[in-house]
């Protein structure tokens, strides 16, 4: 009886989901090949979402797909979080800065690095977290930009999860040898432990975090955005083939091919399956942008940086604001281009502080989030709309 009811209760609780935990997952040759980016709207089964009801159900069917597919499942979470202050002082600009080494396993083997820049005054302060503190601080102008506009900053080592090198050691590897995760979805996981200990701070506004990240940093930070519903907004910088662009249509960019070959071990083996038929991805990179949704999602986009594939990238803009305006929040998806190359610039963060304001704050924006560069493909993109 019991167990009937556990099974009854399974079954309301999570939905659609269920058909899809309950199933395997199709082998990828048999999955069916889709030239336009997916409709997001479609259940695997052939079913479609009708109602703002049912987009719940097909969001966590997204969910299993993406992990399953293309980044691998990423590892339970752990509960408490430990830290440690390492140094703490005072800046110029009357900030504190704070360091600290997070523990984020039961065993407390598993730590991470972390810097907290927060504002002078009680608080609590919207925060931002970076997990690209292996490539080096934040620059100080950008670091007290964002204090001086009242937000916390915190900058994690996402390599202290799973290091940026082909090899499967350290890290989370050690703890869950058997899991099929890259380090794309190890550093997501990362981002996930330290909103757990921001989360545990009064000076930091729980319901107010954003996170963000360059490039393959960005990759992970939209993943992270778009598995944990405790991120208040999420901004993937210049975050490319595997992050904001999408995969079929890479046009200057960098391809799945391509980047299996060079970074395989930042996904699943089960990605390198889609090379030259990566039509049959049954998602892509506006399906993750979709899943942030009703959330604020901003990607920031250099115009010379091509291998980041922006055209692609203002594709996945336009089709997952589709979703956003199926749940009747349009203005809250944006998208900025600005001149120059592949970089975490000044101008990026001034954006993504803009929309903050604007979509955590609630300040009117003295500037736009939708306006397109490149001509519009989405004709040829996608044929499907919102129901
Ligand atoms: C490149 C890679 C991109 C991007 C970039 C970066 O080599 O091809 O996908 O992630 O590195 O992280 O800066």
């Amino acid at each position: 009886m019991r167990t009937l009811v556990a099974l009854v209760v399974g079954l309301l609780t999570l939905g659609g989901a269920m058909s899809v935990e309950a199933k395997e997952l199709p082998k990828v040759e048999a999955l069916p090949q889709v030239r336009e980016l997916p409709d997001p709207f479609l259940f695997m089964d052939g079913k479609r979402v009708k109602s703002r009801g049912s987009w719940a159900a097909r969001r966590a069917e997204l969910k299993e797909l993406v992990q399953h597919y293309a980044y691998g499942t990423l590892p339970p979470t752990t509960g408490r979080v430990k830290a440690v202050e390492d140094s703490s002082s005072r800046l110029e600009s009357g900030a504190t800065e704070r360091k600290l080494t997070l523990a984020v396993d039961p065993g407390r083997k598993l730590l991470v690095h972390l810097v907290l820049t927060v504002p002078q005054g009680p608080g609590p302060f919207p925060t931002i977290v970076d997990g690209d503190l292996c490539w080096g601080r934040v620059a100080p102008n950008i670091v007290t930009e964002a204090t001086s506009r009242g937000y916390a900053l915190a900058e994690f080592d996402r390599t202290d999860l799973a290091i940026d090198e082909n090899k499967r050691t350290g890290g989370l590897y050690s703890l869950y040898p058997e899991g099929d995760f890259g380090a794309i979805s190890a550093w997501a996981w990362g981002f996930h432990r330290v909103v757990d200990y921001l989360r545990t701070l009064r000076f930091v506004d729980s319901r107010r975090i954003a996170i963000t990240g360059h490039s393959r940093g960005g990759k992970a930070a939209l993943l992270a955005g778009a598995l944990d519903d405790r991120v208040a907004l999420v901004a993937p910088n210049n975050s490319g083939c595997m992050g904001a662009g999408c995969c079929r249509f890479p046009n200057q960019g960098e391809t799945v091919e391509r980047i299996t070959s060079v970074f395989p071990y930042w996904f699943s083996p089960t990605l390198k399956q889609f090379v030259k038929q990566e039509d049959r991805l049954p998602f892509d990179q506006h399906s993750l942008k979709a899943l942030v949704a009703p959330r604020p999602l901003l990607s920031t986009e250099g115009l010379e940086d091509n291998w980041a594939n922006q055209p692609g990238t203002q594709l996945t803009y336009q089709a997952a604001r589709e979703v956003y305006r199926f749940l009747g929040v349009p203005e809250k998806i944006g998208i900025v281009f600005r001149p120059g190359g592949h970089a975490h610039s000044l101008p990026d963060w001034q954006s993504l502080l803009d929309f903050a304001d604007w979509q955590l704050l609630g300040k009117q924006p003295t500037r736009r989030f939708d306006q397109l560069h490149y001509p519009d493909a989405s004709a040829g993109g996608y044929t499907w709309r919102a129901p």
